[in-house]
């Protein structure tokens, strides 16, 4: 086990910081600005947080390999000299089949409200399926106006981005940006791989082009709407479904009970601010799974969340971390209530 150099950040390099708590002030908006909300929707594990991430340019959503990582709909902020736009993540949708899953379809819901264009996403290693035609009713139901010859026109553009391009070979390729072109009357379609960086400017682009014109909206340099301990308690949570195998993942919840800085003195003094966090498991089971042998999982996430923390608090920070059991919290109301679903 190693835990040397454990000592939650000593290198003050690592509190330099680009969500720190102090923000610009919004600048006036140039001519023709544009600016406005994009919901990316698609099913589980296709490449939204993945692909959000990629347009921000930094990690503002969590992304695994496993489906139904993303819970909350998250907004990362992608600011440039001609528009700033605000993007939501959402959870996959799909059929619900616990009380949780139903729940993050309601945040899908809500996050349709109120925005200004769609991106939905569909993988193009794989086939459309039943999961993508509910998607499209749904979006059908929230965006379009049925025309006199019983055909309907979308209310917002609707854009496909056609995501994990690395995955086949262009002539593949090009059959399944034929098969999407026939799926719906797409506003405009664009392939990418966010893994590779490849197309991404492209994607931008084109989610600008389509965007009302409209001031700023944020300052500049802020890359995402959530409050610092919401964007902890997920940085935790990525670590953890890093870290642990199988199914275990999808029993966990998190949340900063907590963020204590020290006062401006102290803090001269060297003096850390304190992050106390809540990592929840459904079973007394999972409790020794989640903390390691030797509590060895707790220091390499500790480890790997340290600089970000630093960063997101604005100084050096220790993180505690409490794994605690709330029993089968995925399907009790008033469970879930309390962990903020
Ligand atoms: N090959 C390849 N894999 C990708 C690409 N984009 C994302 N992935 C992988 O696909 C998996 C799912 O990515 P996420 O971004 O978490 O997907 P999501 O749609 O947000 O998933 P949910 O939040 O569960 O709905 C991860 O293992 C990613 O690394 C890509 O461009 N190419
Ligand atoms: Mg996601």
């Amino acid at each position: 086990m190693t835990t040397s150099n454990d000592s939650d950040g000593d290198d003050p390099q690592e509190t330099a910081s680009v969500t720190a708590g102090t923000r610009s002030p919004i600048p006036s908006t140039p001519a023709g600005y544009r600016s406005g909300f994009v919901a990316v929707v698609g099913r589980p594990n296709v490449g939204k947080s993945t692909l959000i991430n990629a347009l921000v340019g930094t990690q503002v959503a969590i992304a695994s390999s496993r489906p139904e990582t993303t819970r909350k709909a998250i907004r990362g902020i992608l600011t440039t000299p001609r528009a700033q736009l605000v993007l939501v993540d959402t959870p996959g949708i799909h059929r619900p089949r616990t009380l949780l899953g139903q729940r993050l379809n309601d945040v899908v819901d809500e996050s349709l409200a109120d925005v200004d264009e769609v991106a939905f996403l569909l993988p193009a290693d794989q086939e459309i399926g039943p999961g993508d035609r509910m998607i499209l009713s749904r979006l059908r139901t929230a965006f379009a106006r049925k025309t006199k010859d019983g055909g309907f026109v979308w209310r917002i553009p609707l854009i496909a981005i056609v995501t994990k391009i690395d995955e086949l070979s262009r002539q593949h390729l090009i059959a399944r940006l034929l098969e999407i072109q026939s799926f719906a009357d797409f506003t405009e379609i664009v392939p990418v791989s966010a893994l590779k960086r490849d197309n991404i400017d492209e994607v931008r682009d084109v989610l600008i082009a389509h965007m009302p014109e409209g001031p700023l909206m944020y300052p500049a340099d802020q890359l995402t709407e959530e409050r610092p301990e919401e964007t902890i308690a997920e940085l935790v949570r990525g670590a953890f479904l890093e870290d642990l195998d199988d199914e275990l993942p999808h029993s966990l919840a998190v949340v900063v009970d907590i963020v204590e800085r020290p006062d401006a003195e102290d803090a001269a003094h060297g003096e850390k601010a304190r992050v106390l966090v809540s990592v929840y498991v459904e079973r007394d089971s999972q409790k020794p799974i989640v903390i390691g042998h030797k509590a060895e999982r707790l220091v390499r996430v500790k480890r790997r969340l340290r600089t970000p923390v630093n960063r997101i608090v604005g100084m050096r920070s220790t993180l505690e971390l409490h794994v605690k059991v709330s029993k089968e919290w995925q399907s009790d109301p008033r469970k879930l209530d309390r962990l903020g679903f």
